[in-house]
């Protein structure tokens, strides 16, 4: 990418911001007192009885932040987080007016009726009943955190961006979030994650809003709000929630076969991802840059997790669903609070900018299309840490207005019509969300550049504007505000692309007419493992649909991918497979598809330690400790909670977990059933005459198993793998007299995410 920037000279930019992000990471830490298991729901301990004295605001928890404290116009105040957020000694009204009884209203005599005149009730029952503002109407659930990220310096022979100069560092706010389901739905499901990224950079806000998946369902954004219709609930019934298995989604997808290439990476495993930590992200869209010089190219972006992309199984993710709807943003809090801060490299493919915006022969303007990192390498040029959670989920999470528009000098858009579509909307369903044109005031949507706009009045105005000219020119007010002078001024330039002397027209290239190429090259760089996961996901979806033509009509679309998977699905919807209707078209495979088969670092993975509180406890600490230390969290799982005899805190119960939290489990003990384990109601209590272990244990073994995780055992803990009948000479399972190298066994393992040898040659 940069002729004058070697790629050593990248190597030593990537060193040193991974040092110094890891320096500062460090930093963070240090200020904390370490919480042994991440989720205290505030930063101070209560009190068994009620308080009855006031006292000053407690401050947030160290792991929070929240956006600076600032005007609506930017201007910086120094009140400190607690003295802005309604949290002085006694309580009052909206209006400052304190209160001495919030808990009964105002009655005539102690059995009412209540008084019309009571204004305290009123308030507060009115503030309450608008307390909820419409979700939004894509992406209502998602989870958020702050933010640094600090280029690498190696991108400004592309873009002139300032904030991907070398070693420049911007505070950052980033949205992930599901699709389909409502804000109350859960994490796990089957669907499509956004990843939003908002750069507070000094040449104004920056947004990148992208997804978990390179290609997009459809060509043209017309078309978004029918394919959002019929992903959602069916309009009659409101069911399914959060589900693409349905009648509705499949009768689109498959009439509208260019989301066939979507389709197909929603079933494989990116379309449920172990965590947002574990997922890539992609601008999708080609954007067009522009370097000082004033030469333009074609680029993709790209996130690349420092952690690996790493996915649940199907299993997992049903289980989850019910057992901890809120899997990832717990998993994205408790990380964050554990000092495992979430990193991303964001890279670009960059295209040569050409009349035709081909490259490789792929329409680049064709947002179902991809272009194959073997084509075109991914260039990292900058690194993403996310080091505090929100202080305030509305205020942060659920207040942010990304929008496609807010770009930079040196990154504009092309003509992607799915993109020039999205143009518009992010602005407009910010007024019905929000309430108003106003909600770039709001604290967590304020930029950090200087803001100076002309915009008057209008809904929750809260900056209080001088001057007497908000037009131009004037001379009232000295002309100001001026325009800057073009680029060098630092002035946001529209970049003077071509425009093709052409007829209005509702139509498309022809070159979008190819809807399979790519998701044939998809399935065929998959491994033999991923390809039985798709294979299940479709067999699935496709199950649940109620209509025959319609799984008729997706079986037809998937022959037009790979008569192998249109057979096997076939097969297991007990229905004839099709013949393609086109020619297949065989590109070459892109192993960079395949998310197996590497090695990453595995920190802020939760390890269940299951103990016998009757047991041997020895070697317990230091275990412990060395999960600690290898940046993992330890979790004791034990029949009751509090403490062991030893002393050792319990995290978890039998009765309150599922093996499904844990990435890997170490077996320190065989306990019997505890004392609310229904041996006798519950057939999973094992043989009679077996040695007894608790049923709920042998459950949970039983799934890490199948699960491919990695377990590992040690002193009566092996006892309890042989009655759970986990086979200790399996793959991934590891027995041994020192705890420390059975943990260290497992630890290498999870490196590799699950232990897939466990069920013979599943990756190539
Ligand atoms: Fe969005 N999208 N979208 N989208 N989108 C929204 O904006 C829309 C598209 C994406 O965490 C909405 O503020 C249209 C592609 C993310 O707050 C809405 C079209 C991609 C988020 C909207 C698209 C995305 C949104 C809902 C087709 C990936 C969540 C509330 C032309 C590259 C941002 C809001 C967050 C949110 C419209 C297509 C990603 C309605 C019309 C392609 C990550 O404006």
């Amino acid at each position: 990418m940069e002729a004058s920037s070697p790629a050593k000279a990248v190597k030593k930019a990537v060193k040193a911001t991974v040092e110094s992000a890891a320096a500062r990471a460090a930093e963070l830490l240090a200020e904390r007192e370490a919480p042994p298991v991440p989720g205290s729901p505030g930063s101070g301990t209560p009190s068994l009885a009620e308080p009855t004295k006031p006292r000053g605001p407690l401050p947030p928890k160290p792991d929070q932040a929240g956006p600076d404290r600032r005007t609506a116009t930017g201007a910086p105040t120094d009140a400190p987080a607690e003295a802005v957020s309604g949290q002085g000694p006694f309580l009052t009204t909206s209006q400052g007016a304190r209160l001495r009884d919030s808990d009964h209203s105002l009655k005539a005599g102690e059995r009412g009726p209540t008084l019309l005149q009571d204004h305290h009730l009123r308030e507060k029952i009115t503030h309450f009943d608008h307390e909820r503002i419409p979700e939004r109407v894509v992406h209502a659930r998602g989870a958020g955190a702050h933010g640094t990220f600090i280029g690498y310096g190696n991108a400004r022979s592309v873009t002139k961006a300032g904030f991907l100069a070398k070693g420049v560092e911007t505070p950052v706010f980033v949205r992930f979030s599901t699709v389909l389901g409502s804000r109350g739905s859960a994490d796990t499901v089957r669907d499509t994650r956004g990843f939003a990224t908002k750069f507070y950079t000094d040449q104004g806000t920056f947004d990148l809003v992208g997804n978990n998946i390179p290609v997009f369902f459809i060509q043209d954004g017309i078309k978004f709000p029918d394919v959002i219709h019929a992903g959602k609930p069916h309009p009659d019934r409101e069911i399914p929630q959060a589900q693409s298995a349905h009648d509705t989604f499949w009768d689109f997808v498959s009439l509208h076969t260019e989301a066939q290439h979507h389709t197909l990476w929603n079933m494989s495993d990116r379309g449920i991802p172990r965590s947002y930590r574990t997922m890539e992200g992609f601008g999708v869209h080609t954007f067009r840059c522009v370097n000082s010089d004033g030469e333009t190219s074609l680029v993709k972006f790209h996130w690349k997790p420092v952690l690996g992309v790493h996915s649940l199984t199907w299993e997992e993710a049903q289980l989850l669903a019910g057992t901890d709807p809120d899997f990832h943003r717990r998993d994205l809090y408790d990380a964050i609070e554990a000092g495992a801060f979430p990193q991303w490299e964001l890279g670009v493919q960059v295209l040569p900018d050409t009349p035709d915006e081909l490259f490789a022969g792929i329409d680049l303007l064709d947002p179902t299309k991809l272009v194959p990192e073997e084509l075109a390498p991914v260039q990292a040029i900058g690194l993403l840490t996310l080091t505090h959670n929100p202080t305030n989920f509305f205020a942060e999470t659920e207040q942010v207005a990304y929008h496609v528009g807010n770009l930079v000098p040196g990154i504009d858009v092309t003509n992607d019509p799915l993109l020039q579509a999205r143009l518009f909307s992010y602005i407009d369903t910010q007024l019905t969300r929000l309430g108003g044109p106003n909600f770039h005031q709001i604290p967590i949507n304020r930029p950090h550049a200087p803001v100076n706009d002309m915009l008057r009045d209008g809904f929750h105005q809260d900056a209080v504007h001088g001057g007497v000219a908000p037009y131009k020119p004037n001379s009232l007010d000295g002309g100001c505000p001026f325009f800057a002078g073009g680029a060098k001024d630092g002035a946001f330039v529209d970049i003077p692309a071509h425009v093709a002397d052409a007829v209005k027209i509702r139509a498309n290239p022809a070159s979008y007419d190819d809807h399979y190429s790519q998701a044939r090259q998809f399935w065929l760089s998959m491994t033999p493992v991923e390809k039985e996961h798709i294979v299940a996901a479709y067999t699935f979806e496709l199950a649940k649909c109620f209509e025959q033509s319609v799984k008729e009509r997706q079986l037809l679309a998937l022959a037009n991918i790979d008569s192998d998977l249109c057979a096997q699905v076939a097969a297991g919807l007990g229905l004839p497979a099709p013949k393609p209707s086109e020619p297949l078209v065989d590109l070459d495979p892109s192993p960079a598809l395949s998310q197996l088969g590497d090695v990453w670092p595995t920190d802020g993975r939760m390890i269940g330690i299951i103990v016998d509180p009757d047991g041997d406890l020895s070697g317990l600490d230091a275990v412990r400790a060395a999960v600690s230390a290898a940046g993992m969290v330890p979790l004791v799982v034990a029949p009751y909670g509090g403490k062991l005899p030893d002393g050792t805190t319990i995290q978890r119960t039998f009765a309150a977990t599922r093996s499904v939290e844990y990435d890997a489990v170490l077996v320190a003990g065989s306990p019997a059933p505890g004392a609310d384990a229904l041996v006798v109601r519950d057939s999973k209590a094992g043989e009679e005459g077996a040695p007894l272990l608790d049923p709920r244990v042998a459950l949970l073994l039983q799934e890490c198993f199948r699960h491919a995780k990695a377990i590992g055992a040690w002193g009566a803990g092996i006892d309890a793998l042989e009655v759970a009948g986990v086979a200790a000479d399996a793959p991934g399972v590891l027995g041994g007299d020192d705890p420390e190298a059975v943990f260290a066994g497992v630890h290498t393992a999870l490196g590799a995410h699950r232990v897939w040898e466990r069920f013979g040659t599943v990756l190539s």
